[in-house]
């Protein structure tokens, strides 16, 4: 229907430096992203400022270079690296006489382009809504919606200008299909612990080789593309390793630094599994020249979705691209492997990641002996549920002695939920 890639639309790119900023970094990054949604930057306006400026969000005379800047170049939209305000995006809108998207808006379109599943697509949509829901009144003509292109594709921009009404019936409409979709996931996912099949969940930052890396170990072909945001979805697969038995792989969506709140929190869904992980592998673009932020943020995006927690295992990819390096797995004082050199796109290293990942895992189990008193049945149904137990016996006054053997991920989280667990243990064998 809308065919602006055929073309890609031209924009307008507007950064600017705050006083802190020191590289041309971000920007680098910025532009990578514009055409990575299939845009062309024609123009790129920088400037410096301390604080962003109420009206227009640059100042006055910066505002108008914009205005001027979409005259000559014949731009559709400018694209601005920054979250706008409403009505910072209108009085903008009004002086460029074109389309304004800031970095949310943007950021939205990627993925509305690049969500493959159900629940994916879902996911988007609602929060395309909610942003757009603040930014009802704008000036467009009907020619001009027609065409379509960033920011006006997905729900029907036009429809939901003439009633707000729409938009929140559609928004419910959503959720409540978005809450089968994630009843069916859970039900998935409850199978999954039942038969005591741990996940294992690729994360790291956006292009750093997640998907190639899941190929690789899964040999399926999942789309992986030399562009940022590749995939949305966490794509579930399940493979056995040696010594390790079955487990579950999930590819995630790619992090990125600066993402939006609201952005973090509608997708914290889509990162169920990652939060539920007995292990992460942690993939990072080991050619990157911002390798040691890139490790940063993805850390910091884990904390806020709340799988800081969880352990992780380095996964230093692109060696090829380093020249005759030789893969290897890097230790700690106590002999664990922390970081595997290796190329997930010839392959080399991938043996010694499921030997890192083996040990890794065979290491992350809990064994404990345990004296349950005849009031806590409940608590031996829910080992009973993760089949952890080795052995029980029961004791003349009614306890029952269990001897139990479980991920040590399991084990914490079932401390957090039954409290008096800890008063319980007799001795801790592993
Ligand atoms: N040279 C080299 N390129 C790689 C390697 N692994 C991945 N790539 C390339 O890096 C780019 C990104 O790879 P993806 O696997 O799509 O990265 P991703 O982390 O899944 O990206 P998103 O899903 O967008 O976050 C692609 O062009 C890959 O071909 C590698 O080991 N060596
Ligand atoms: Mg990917």
């Amino acid at each position: 229907m809308f065919d602006r890639h055929e073309g890609g639309e031209l924009a307008v790119l507007v950064h600017v430096f705050f006083a802190n900023e020191k590289d041309t970094e971000n920007l680098i990054e910025f532009e990578s992203l514009v055409i990575s949604a299939g845009i062309k930057p024609v123009q790129i306006i920088t400037g410096n400022r301390k604080s962003p400026q109420a009206k227009y969000f640059v100042g006055e005379g910066k505002a108008e270079e914009i205005a001027a800047a979409v005259k000559v170049s014949n731009a559709d939209v400018v694209l601005f690296d920054h979250t706008l305000s409403p009505a910072q995006e209108r009085n903008l809108e009004r002086l460029c006489q074109c389309r304004v998207i800031d970095r949310t808006g943007l950021i939205l379109d990627i993925f509305a382009q690049r969500a493959r599943t159900h629940e994916g697509k879902l996911q988007v949509e609602l929060a395309q809504l909610r942003h757009i829901s603040t930014r009802l009144v704008r000036g467009w003509t009907h020619l001009e919606r027609q065409k379509g292109g960033i920011g006006l594709r997905g729900p029907g921009e036009t429809q939901l200008e003439t009633d707000r009404r729409l938009i929140r019936g559609k928004i419910r409409q959503i959720l409540s299909r978005l809450a089968k979709v994630e009843k069916q996931r859970e039900q998935g996912r409850q199978a999954r612990t039942k038969a005591g099949i741990p996940t294992i969940s690729l994360v790291g930052y956006t292009n750093a080789g997640k998907s190639s890396l899941f190929n690789q170990m899964t040999k399926s072909e999942v789309y992986a593309a030399d562009q940022l945001f590749a995939t949305l979805d966490p794509t579930l697969r399940r493979i056995d390793i040696d010594d390790v038995g079955a487990i579950v792989l999930a590819d995630t969506v790619g992090f990125i630094r600066h993402l939006p709140h609201d952005l973090v929190a509608a997708f914290k869904a889509t990162l169920q599994e990652t939060r539920e992980a007995s292990l992460l592998l942690h993939v990072v673009d080991a050619v990157d020249n911002r390798m040691e932020e890139n490790i940063q943020a993805v850390e910091s995006v884990l904390e806020e979705i709340e799988a800081n927690e969880i352990p992780a295992l380095l996964v230093m990819n692109k060696i090829d691209m380093l020249n005759g390096f030789i893969p290897r797995i890097d230790r700690d004082e106590n002999n664990v492997p922390i970081r595997v050199w290796l190329s997930a796109q010839t392959g080399e290293g991938i043996p010694l990641l499921l030997q890192a990942l083996t040990e890794r895992l065979s290491g992350e189990i809990a064994h404990y002996e345990l004296r349950l008193p005849p009031e806590a049945g409940r608590l031996r149904s829910r080992f009973y549920q993760l089949q952890a137990i080795e052995y029980e016996e029961m004791d003349i006054d009614g306890s029952i002695m269990l001897a139990v053997k479980l991920p040590i991920v399991d084990w914490q989280r079932l401390c957090k939920q039954e409290q008096p667990l800890l008063e319980y243990i007799v001795k801790s064998t592993h």
